[in-house]
């Protein structure tokens, strides 16, 4: 065994619920070093999510990192549903005094990153935790691979932050944890344009040939979704198919999309995924490794946010106070929050994406929904409600 490091609370996974943590904790005084298999380039260059709720763009301001975020993000106070050819705003700010916040996920972490590292934080880049050890003991371990050699952190407290596909999850003892999965008959196929937005604020479009989303990630680069099937293989779509696909489900009144070179596409599985509970002895796990959300609520970023606001209040009363109570709510505090996105997720995944096979009713019915939603002010402030974020109950 290789070097051993020491900390208070060990790290997996440098996304927006390890690096939030990390930040979060060391404005509490709380040490912790962060595992991060990928290189610190990849991270900040992999494209994701893009809609940021309010109470995120709060949060990173409160830290003290939302200067650029501030300078250079999209304020939206709306979003547009679009069915029949026809856009029916729902108005966030009107109905509700909410916003959401247009800043693509590479851009938080590239800021996250940066604050961790300027204010002294740990960041293990190139580092594969492949193991956790005595979760329920007082110091549990992790044992990672870090420059050819196998090293070891101990510490008091692991955050398993390490997404869908990450190790922290297999610690827990079999039977320890509960899943609950649903896989959507459908994927997205998400491109990057070197186009200006052909509208100001996000579209979700209804419409027989499959679901489309217009959305950006500045005043020059639009960001796009189509549905297609989720075999569908990525060869089989060359750029003018897609812009195809998009002019005819985007088609509105009024509305003209603007085409652009393509400089990133790709295929998106969706499933809704939940884990119950979301802590094992020492072991805390938050964001995409409790929970995944399909993207269509735009929730799976801010609800990793979410979770580490809970999991850094519990840590700072423990080290401050010695009580548990926090930390041992965190789990029921979280999933209740966490349940209620991933139902507006479902609910908005199958209100606007068509189901496979024969479909007429269920497209009736969409429609009826559709047209409900966008004309009942209770309707749209639910709706509202949910998009902007629904506020931790604590
Ligand atoms: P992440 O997956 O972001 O981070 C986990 C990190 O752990 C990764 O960096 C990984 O490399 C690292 N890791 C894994 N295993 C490890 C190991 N063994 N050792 C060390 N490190 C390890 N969400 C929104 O809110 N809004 C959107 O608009 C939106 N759009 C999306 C679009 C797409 C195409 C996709 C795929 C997702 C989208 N999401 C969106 C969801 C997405 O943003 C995630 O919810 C978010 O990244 C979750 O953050 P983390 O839980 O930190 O996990
Ligand atoms: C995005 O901008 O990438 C985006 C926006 C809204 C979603 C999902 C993704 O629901």
């Amino acid at each position: 065994m290789g070097e051993t490091f020491r900390t208070q609370v060990g790290i997996i996974g440098a996304g927006p619920a390890g690096l939030f943590l990390s930040h979060l904790l060391y404005l509490n005084g709380i040490e912790s070093i962060i595992l991060e298999t990928h290189s610190r380039e990849y991270i900040e260059s992999r494209v994701r999510a893009g809609v940021l709720e309010q109470g995120t763009v709060e949060l990173m301001i409160e830290m003290g990192v939302g200067e650029r975020l501030q300078r250079e993000s999209l304020l939206h106070d709306g979003v547009e549903l679009c069915f029949n050819g026809k856009r029916h705003r729902i108005n966030f700010k009107e109905l509700i005094g909410r916003s959401i916040t247009v800043y693509a996920q590479h851009e938080v972490i590239i800021d996250m990153v940066a604050a961790r590292l300027a204010t002294g934080g740990q960041i293990l880049f190139e580092a594969e935790a492949v193991g956790l050890k005595d979760i329920d003991g007082p110091n549990p371990t992790i044992r990672f691979k870090h420059q050819g050699q196998e090293k070891q952190i101990t510490c008091d407290f692991i955050a398993g932050c390490d997404g869908y596909h990450g190790v922290a999850r297999a610690a827990a003892p079999e039977g320890a944890l509960k899943m609950f999965t649903r896989i959507y008959p459908y994927a997205w196929l998400g491109i990057l344009a070197q186009a200006p937005p052909a509208n100001r604020e996000l579209i979700y479009a209804n419409h027989e040939s499959g679901f489309a989303l217009l959305s950006m990630r500045t005043p020059e680069i639009s960001r796009l979704y189509i549905q297609v099937d989720p075999e569908e293989d990525i060869a089989n779509w060359p750029d003018d198919r897609i812009w195809e696909q998009l002019h005819l489900r985007l088609t509105s009144e009024g509305f003209m999309l603007t085409e652009g070179p393509v400089i990133q596409k790709g295929i998106t599985p969706m499933r809704s995924f939940m884990l119950e509970p979301m802590q094992c002895g020492r072991l805390f796990l938050a964001g995409d490794a409790a929970h995944i959300v399909p993207p269509t609520g735009a929730k799976g970023l801010n609800l990793a946010v979410a979770d580490v606001r809970v999991l850094s209040l519990g840590l700072t009363e423990y080290y401050k106070s010695g009580k548990r109570d926090l930390l041992n709510r965190y789990s029921q505090i979280c999933l209740r929050h966490a349940w209620k996105a991933q139902r507006f997720s479902w609910w908005l995944t199958q209100l606007m994406h068509l189901p496979p096979g024969d479909a007429d009713f269920d497209h009736r019915r969409q429609i009826a929904e559709l047209d409900y939603t966008t004309h009942s002010r209770a309707a749209s402030m639910a709706f509202a409600e949910n998009y902007t974020g629904l506020p931790l109950l604590m």
